[in-house]
């Protein structure tokens, strides 16, 4: 493929699935929230300015450190902008954020609110500016545990609504079983909305037959790991569960060693539906146009390959009709 058809792939209309709202911030907005706050984050920042980190559970400890700086709706608010503007700089028309009320609010239903207010009200503004649509996946967090995960999803289940469209689970799935969060799952269906989780991202694909069986998501955070039963290749394939893949995430955690060894290509060959997110770019050192350009470049995926995948992408968003029909549009340029 030469420069010129990367250069057209990098510029599509993309949708993502999955990105963590406080991993997207800039390093430079948390530094200078920090400065502002007079919080001390050395350790948190390598001495080229990128976050430092060794390994996935070193990666956790950092994301909380330093999105620990972030303490007030305002500050999300900030934030959002900050992420927003990214996104549209990367061609994104659609997005799904993972919000976690342990992190907004400390758990408490009504600062939940305010929180969720304030970066609602930032994503309509940005929307009307920059043309990005931000919907919000309230997330649990595995290592936490489970009797958080029912409070978030109480917090999810309050506040439900053609803005607030799914709830998931993140986190060190090292930790815990899954049934254990079945009920916050159960909480989060019964108020109507779409389910993911992470799973198959560290742990095989147990743990992703898990998540279907178990929890009863559509669709899962990572899940690659799958690839290794083609059994469960075949039924992800037949029940339209889709895989919110990650690879330059995989690839900075050390999940595969390098992308072309990802197994991206072969589950979206074996027919499972597959969409390409950044999750926490600052810190993984990508951008939704770095994603696009890299699989171009590894897979030899041309524009109508990546026009496929956002289409399937926002066939699995957890968006009312309405939206998704606004959004199918946005994707059809030449
Ligand atoms: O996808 C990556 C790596 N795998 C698992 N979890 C996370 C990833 N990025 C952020 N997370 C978790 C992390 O535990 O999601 C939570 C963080 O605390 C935030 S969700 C708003
Ligand atoms: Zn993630």
């Amino acid at each position: 493929m030469d420069e010129d058809q990367i250069a057209h792939v990098a510029d599509l209309p993309k949708v993502e699935l999955h990105l963590h709202l406080e991993g997207a911030a800039p390093p430079a907005l948390i530094r200078g929230i920090a400065a502002e706050k007079h919080v001390d984050l050395s350790g948190v920042f390598r001495p080229d300015g990128g976050y430092a980190f060794s390994d996935f559970v070193h990666f956790l400890s950092v994301y909380e450190a330093a999105t620990g700086v972030l303490k007030t709706p305002a500050d999300y608010a900030r934030l959002t902008r900050a992420v927003l503007e990214e996104s549209a700089a990367n061609g994104v028309v659609y997005s799904e954020t993972f919000l976690s009320p342990d992190f907004c609010g400390g758990g408490d239903l009504s600062a939940w609110r305010d929180y969720l207010a304030a970066i609602r009200e930032t994503a309509e503004a940005a929307e009307r500016d920059m043309g990005v649509t931000l919907r919000g996946v309230v997330t649990c967090i595995r290592h936490f545990g489970p009797d958080k995960a029912r409070a978030a999803a109480r917090c999810a289940a309050e506040t439900a609504g053609d803005w607030l469209v799914g709830f998931g689970m993140g986190g060190d799935e090292n930790r815990g079983e899954q049934k254990d969060f079945a009920y916050a799952f159960d909480m989060a269906r019964e108020a109507g909305l779409g389910l993911t989780t992470h799973a198959g991202e560290w742990r095989g694909p147990a743990e992703v037959r898990a998540a279907i069986d178990v929890l009863g998501v559509s669709r899962v955070g990572h899940g690659v790991r799958a690839v290794e039963d083609p059994a469960l290749v075949e039924e992800l394939a037949e029940r339209g569960i889709a895989l919110e893949v990650c690879p330059g995430s995989n690839v900075a955690l050390g999940v595969y060693r390098k992308l072309s060894a990802h197994p991206i290509e072969t589950l979206r060959g074996k027919g499972v539906k597959v969409s390409v997110s950044t999750d926490d770019p600052p810190f993984f050192h990508t951008t939704m146009k770095d994603e696009y350009r890299n699989l171009a470049r590894t897979f030899g995926w041309d524009a109508d390959v990546l026009r496929e995948l956002n289409r399937t992408a926002l066939d699995t968003a957890f968006c009312d009709a309405a939206t998704r029909t606004r959004i199918a549009k946005r994707l059809e340029t030449p």
